[in-house]
């Protein structure tokens, strides 16, 4: 498992950049993308130094994961997506566009996201 802790969301973690945060618990930071795709556009992250779902799959504690799931549908309903709908995306390694090497979900709404992907 290679995690570089140089990561901005590593970053955001440690209080070293600032962030606009919805949610956080133990396990969890949630916190509006600095570039929102849609009207609702948040991000949900592990506070573990996970690099991808594919790690924290095959390295996460379950306590983690539950949390991590469970934040999503929290922030589905702090920002009052839940009920008309949204989309939750997370990508992968090279080949899924991934950026930012710290496992992150994309909450999205507000509106018809449409056939966009991300
Ligand atoms: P991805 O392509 O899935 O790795 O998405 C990375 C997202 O992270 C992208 O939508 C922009 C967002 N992002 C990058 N840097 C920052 C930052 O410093 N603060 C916040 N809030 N979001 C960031």
């Amino acid at each position: 498992m290679s995690y570089d802790p140089n990561n901005v969301f590593a970053r955001i973690l440690r209080g070293e950049i600032p962030n606009n945060t919805v949610y956080e618990d133990d396990h969890v930071l949630a916190f509006h993308d600095i570039s929102p795709a849609r009207p609702v556009h948040v991000l949900v992250i592990p506070k573990g130094p996970y690099k991808s779902l594919t790690e924290m799959a095959q390295h996460g504690k379950d306590e983690e994961i539950a949390a991590l799931f469970r934040a999503i549908e929290k922030v589905a309903t702090l920002t009052r997506v839940r009920d008309s709908g949204y989309r939750v995306i997370t990508n992968i390694g090279e080949d899924g566009g991934q950026e930012v090497p710290h496992l992150h979900f994309h909450v999205l709404g507000g509106g018809p996201v449409g056939p966009m992907l991300k």
